[in-house]
């Protein structure tokens, strides 16, 4: 099958992606109307939740963690279960509140922060022109941050804009993130847990860990088995189409109360989510950590939303119609250099059907290439800010 036409059916499939969300929707509002089953506001709750000790450099966000604390929202600020159809102008629902969210979510151990407004890509993409991807930002990573807390790790992410147009229960739609981290030295993965982001890992920090991102439950924690880490495994782009193998991964924890959770900050920015420690283990100095940032969509490969060549009312523009460009439109990395997003993203070949290879953060050769002041700091466990 060409790449034309490939993309060409899955763009059909993502037409009917409508019809799905309206599907996923009802399931949300049934989880949340399901007193068996407890919505992810709830979990935090029966969690026991915790307010965080305030270091007094988190404006924003420790007092913001004890708003959450109120509960869910009221009824009457659920979005229905229903979708525009494809075509039609979208109505965001753009004054739901933001899901409660993790406390106690423990002292930084990491923080990186990501240029704004470059939510393009290699630099050339847009947005869906349908109206319900707005405002801008929605893709524009901000920050980064990790936490490490009493049994929990926590990943905050924070975004230019968090909407949730269609009522998903972790209180984002848009945003699908994937956090892959080499932990381990000498092993791990070069490819993506499934075909979808569209890019290849630099070999020398190949994955160990996976904490995917994305709503309506589809958040959880992978484990890379053998691996090939350092074997030099490129792939082209024929390898990793949709229907394509994936790496070799193992699901540690789905989406539960008692598993991954994920939900929104109170400063309506932030996306957090957190893992259970003793599943993913006391952050290291020497983490790598990849952030990719694309767009939510149930219906797209390993549920990213395309990237063509020209923009459409569910897909970006200024890629291209095959699948050698990446299907991220934000990447954390630095605002220049050789190691800058643009460069990075923009490594994929389309003539040779290559993939780009993107490089992780707080690795020795982009920390160089950072220079002084970086964007990052490593801050060991139990200082503050
Ligand atoms: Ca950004
Ligand atoms: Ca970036």
């Amino acid at each position: 099958m060409s790449w034309d036409g490939e993309k060409a059916g899955r763009r059909w499939l993502s037409r009917m992606a409508t019809v799905g969300t309206a599907i996923l929707a009802g399931w949300g509002l049934a989880l949340l109307l399901m007193p068996a089953l407890p919505s992810p506001q709830e979990a935090w709750r029966m969690a026991g939740v915790q307010l965080p000790q305030s270091s007094g450099a988190e404006e924003g966000t420790a007092g913001g963690i004890a708003a959450a604390l109120g509960g869910l929202p009221p009824e009457s600020e659920v979005v229905p279960a229903s979708a525009p159809a494809a075509g039609k102008k979208a109505e965001p629902k753009s004054g739901s509140p933001p899901s409660a969210l993790p406390g106690d979510a423990g002292q930084i151990v990491f923080t990186a922060d990501d240029p704004a407004g470059d939510d393009n890509g290699p630099g050339t993409y847009t947005y869906p022109q349908d109206a319900a991807f707005t405002p801008r930002g929605l893709w524009d990573l901000r920050n980064f941050t990790v936490r490490q807390g009493t049994g929990k790790v926590t990943f905050l992410l924070k975004f230019g804009a968090v909407t949730n147009p269609w009522g998903a229960p972790e209180g984002f739609f848009h945003q699908r993130v994937d956090i892959y981290i080499d932990t381990t030295p000498g092993r791990g993965e070069t490819r993506p847990a499934r075909a979808g982001a569209n890019v290849m890992f630099d070999p020398a920090y190949a994955w160990d860990v996976l904490v995917r991102v994305a709503p309506w439950g589809g958040s959880g924690l992978y484990k890379a088995e053998a691996g090939h880490g350092g074997a030099g495994a490129e792939r082209t782009a024929s390898s990793s189409t949709a229907g394509g193998a994936g790496a070799a991964v193992r699901k540690v924890l789905g989406c539960t109360p008692e598993g991954v959770r994920a939900g929104v900050l109170p400063d309506g920015q932030t996306v957090a989510v957190q893992v259970p420690l003793a599943a993913i283990g006391a952050p290291q100095r020497n983490w790598r950590y990849y952030v990719l940032v694309g767009g939510y969509d149930g219906f797209g490969p390993d549920q990213y939303r395309l990237v063509m060549k020209a923009p459409g009312p569910w897909f970006f523009g200024g890629g291209d119609d095959g699948n050698a460009d990446p299907n991220v439109v934000d990447l954390l990395a630095p605002g220049g250099g050789k190691y800058s997003q643009k460069a990075q993203l923009g490594s994929f070949k389309v003539a040779e059907n290559r993939q780009a290879v993107i490089h992780p953060i707080n690795c020795p050769e982009v920390e160089a290439e950072n220079g002084r002041g970086g964007l990052w700091r490593w801050l060991p466990f139990g200082r503050s800010l």
